[in-house]
């Protein structure tokens, strides 16, 4: 009789343990970023780097409670056979609203992300400048050939900025390689992004990858702004502080660099003067998954007063595993 009973009480035990761990699992299952596909190129940002050329100050209503949240600290490229996952992770969650109870289209309020990349690493082949706003270059062997942007708002926004605006001839002509996907979605610490490959190909070895992180500011659209907050001397409501109130430093707050410093390094290679025609932009370097990089090049006309010579940064060289 004991026996039976030690049975039965067993196979209660088991039923209350399958019970939980099948609570558990549900909500993973219905996650739609869960881990799945390939991973063809992966990243771990510097923390504590969201200060893009070293001194940038948050906005003013996020300086006291979201410090961290521009802070990438993971990107992420999978292979899901139709589709290319792109996944990038901050050390902060990522808000859904903002301090003053707005909300946007794909839920999320404050990061706007450019993801650069180098399909072929052919001289002349690709854009060497940034979108609009950003205030960046690429090396012309290393210039971009596809953007993914994901922005908070509709990405007919974005679509229709490039189709419309004819005047910026090179960005028109690359308009089909600007990528505003729709299938996105905003996890605790993470933003996602599905691609179609027949939009922006299969990830090979050799490609190369630059991310940069912005604030997102709706009302910012025009000659130099595409959606991002901009960077001026002093941080206000809308901008952060730190920068220039001209347009030749950055308007990026985070990118893809091994250590904060190499990242200060490259960013701090701008000249920023009232007439835009003599700016000098800032060079960012793409990391390659496959091959030896590129050393970060920088500017003997900066305004950095740091000694010319280039800071070679080893981990920037390294070849991604
Ligand atoms: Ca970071
Ligand atoms: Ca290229
Ligand atoms: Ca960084």
């Amino acid at each position: 009789m004991k026996s039976v009973y030690k049975f039965m009480f067993c196979v209660l035990c088991l039923m209350l343990l399958g019970g939980c761990s099948k609570r558990q699992e549900d909500p993973q299952v219905s996650t739609p970023a869960s881990m799945s596909g390939r991973v063809v190129f992966r990243y771990q940002d510097a923390k504590s780097d969201d200060r893009g050329m070293g001194h940038y100050i948050y906005p003013v209503p996020l300086q006291d409670k979201k410090i961290g949240i521009f802070d990438m600290q993971n990107f992420t490229v999978r292979d899901l056979g139709d589709m290319v996952e792109f996944q990038v992770e901050f050390v902060r969650p990522v808000d859904r609203e903002t301090v003053d109870g707005q909300f946007f289209q794909k839920g999320w309020a404050y990061q706007l992300i450019d993801i650069y990349i180098d399909t072929n690493r052919i001289k002349g082949e690709g854009l060497r400048r940034a979108l609009p706003g950003r205030n960046l270059e690429f090396r012309e062997e290393e210039a971009w050939d596809k953007v993914v942007v994901l922005t908070p708002s509709s990405s007919r926004d974005i679509d229709q900025y490039f189709a419309e605006n004819s005047e910026y001839r090179d960005f028109y002509e690359m308009r089909r390689n600007i990528i505003a996907p729709d299938d996105v979605y905003a996890g605790t610490y993470t933003i996602t992004a599905r691609v179609r490959k027949s939009d922006v190909g299969t990830p090979q070895e050799n490609w190369g990858y630059q991310v940069c992180v912005l604030g997102f500011d709706r009302d910012n659209i025009g000659r130099n702004g595409l959606y991002n907050m901009e960077v001026g001397t002093f941080a206000t409501n809308k901008s952060f502080g730190g920068g220039t109130d001209y347009e030749g430093n950055t308007n990026v707050v985070d990118i893809l660099s091994p250590s904060k410093e190499a990242q200060y390094q490259v960013l701090s290679q701008y000249r920023s003067n009232p007439g835009p025609d003599q700016n000098v932009l800032a060079i960012l370097p793409m990391i390659y998954s496959k091959g030896k990089q590129n050393v970060p090049q920088n500017r003997s006309s900066s305004m950095n007063r740091e000694p010319v010579e280039i800071l070679v940064e080893p981990r920037y060289l390294k070849p991604v595993e």
